[in-house]
């Protein structure tokens, strides 16, 4: 069998980083909504983290920002003139609006898309979805730029295939990867893949959270599942137990994280936790893997102190000689609940053996932890060599990405800030070096025109 990875591709930071409080549903957005941020700290701890990661030998890559601000969202909305002057008016007439379209989110790939390696495809390629996102409008108007620096990304179409974002309307809303998870045996061999939703669009059987919104429907995960051409004995569908929505649980991997046979989760997470874990466990059997599910109790671990500390959003990783490792924000650290969760968990004889903490304060306080800020592909040999080399992780690529975010991000950045028209032009020549740097060739509007 041609040997295969998990390749992580971590979303590098825009220069526009803020903290809009766009996200209702998510208490970190919530509660630092208009706080001053530092795109180039986030930056750089963003990046931080990928040099780390590459050092330790798992495969690391990088994802592009977007260009922000969007100014034909801007546009769409009825703000005229020149590009100055359509911020100028935004900022005047609806802060709301010219901060939504100049949010960073695009750096939680997680929410990027939904990937199917090429082992559990009908066609043998490895598939890609562009999410929708369309609950939120900040995070509604990134699909068209995702699917193409993903194209730019994974051109080959022998290799590669892309889908188009489903419909974006509420029926079928869609967060991608964040409510996606691959369990397998290995990662070049057929796997189950686990879609776990909030809603039902036409379902009544399945209870809606009654205080914030459920982003992702049934539907929508069924439609994916589809496109990618999964068959039924290797996907699973949950849903999310909607208390948890309702205490900021807005993605599933805020409460679950899933890595090889293992899976680690809150015994709040899901609804029909037994039907859900035995149903996983009969397909990864058939697909010669053995499950493992590691509880962590609302005794050891409140809902409120996973959402606080962010425990879930982690990265589970297998190491060379097949043990794991948990990949945590420092958030976790400063919980004395969840620091001493995570010591026992390490002391015990389970599959996760050791524990590392990043920071990552400033995606951090607006939700995004470890897991958000990666998008993972699991690769053969033959697709890792067709992936664009100019998007993997070398300690020269680190380096040059660091001197580049000197050259261009500000150190603090305010709402009133996001009217300085200078900023626009800011980006587009930090984003014009970008794509030079990783080999995207041209891929945001402002190159298209
Ligand atoms: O969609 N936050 C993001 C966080 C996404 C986290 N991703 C995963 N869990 N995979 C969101 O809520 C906040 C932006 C602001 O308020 O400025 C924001 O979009």
């Amino acid at each position: 069998m041609i040997p295969a990875y998990e390749m992580n591709f971590d979303g590098l930071v825009g220069p526009t980083h803020n903290y809009g409080g766009l996200s209702y549903g998510n208490v970190a957005s919530q509660s630092n909504s208009q706080a001053a941020s530092s795109p180039k700290e986030a930056a750089l701890q963003g990046l931080g983290k990928m040099k780390a990661l590459m050092e330790m030998g798992f495969k690391q890559g990088v994802f592009a920002p977007q260009e922000r601000q969007d100014v034909a969202a801007l546009r769409s909305l009825g703000f005229t003139g020149s590009d100055a002057e359509v911020i100028a008016r935004a900022a005047k007439e609806a802060m709301p609006l010219l901060a939504a379209c100049s949010s960073a989110s695009s750096m939680w790939t997680a929410n990027s898309c939904t990937v199917s390696p090429s082992a559990d495809t009908a066609d043998g390629r490895v598939h890609f979805t562009a999410a929708n996102l369309n609950c939120k409008f900040h995070r509604s108007i990134e699909h068209p730029t995702t699917s193409r620096v993903l194209g730019a990304m994974f051109a080959n179409p022998q290799h590669f295939a892309h889908h188009a974002a489903l419909p974006a309307v509420s029926q079928f809303g869609d967060e991608g990867a964040a409510n996606h998870t691959r369990f397998c045996a290995g990662y070049g061999q057929a796997g189950v893949e686990f879609f776990v939703f909030g809603r039902s669009a036409f379902d009544p059987r399945y209870p809606a959270p009654q205080r914030y919104p459920a982003r992702q429907t049934l539907e929508a995960c069924q439609a994916v599942a589809r496109l990618h051409g999964l068959s039924d004995d290797g996907v699973v569908y949950a849903q999310q137990n909607p208390a948890v929505i309702d205490q900021g649980v807005f993605h599933n991997d805020v409460i679950a994280v899933g890595n090889g046979e293992v899976l680690f989760y809150h015994q709040d997470a899901f609804l029909d936790t037994e039907r859900v874990l035995a149903e996983l466990g009969d397909k990864l059997a058939r697909r010669g893997g053995q499950f493992q599910a590691v509880c962590v109790s609302r005794e050891a671990v409140g809902v409120e102190d996973a959402v606080r500390s962010y425990l879930f959003n982690s990265q589970l990783l297998t190491r060379a000689d097949g043990s794991m490792l948990l990949i945590v924000p420092e958030e976790c650290h400063k919980n004395a609940r969840v620091w001493n969760y995570l010591q026992q968990l390490t002391a015990g004889n389970g599959p996760i053996r050791e524990v590392k903490v990043f920071d990552l304060k400033q995606s951090m306080q607006n939700g995004g932890g470890p897991a958000c800020l990666r998008l993972r592909v699991a690769l053969n040999e033959t697709e890792l060599a067709a992936v664009n080399p100019g998007v993997i992780m070398t300690p020269t690529l680190h380096d040059t990405l660091v001197s580049w975010v000197g050259k261009h991000y500000r150190d603090r950045l305010s709402e009133a800030d996001l009217a300085d028209p200078q900023l626009l032009v800011e980006c587009r020549t930090a984003l014009d070096e970008l794509t030079q740097i990783l080999k995207l060739g041209s891929v945001y509007p402002f190159q298209l025109v």
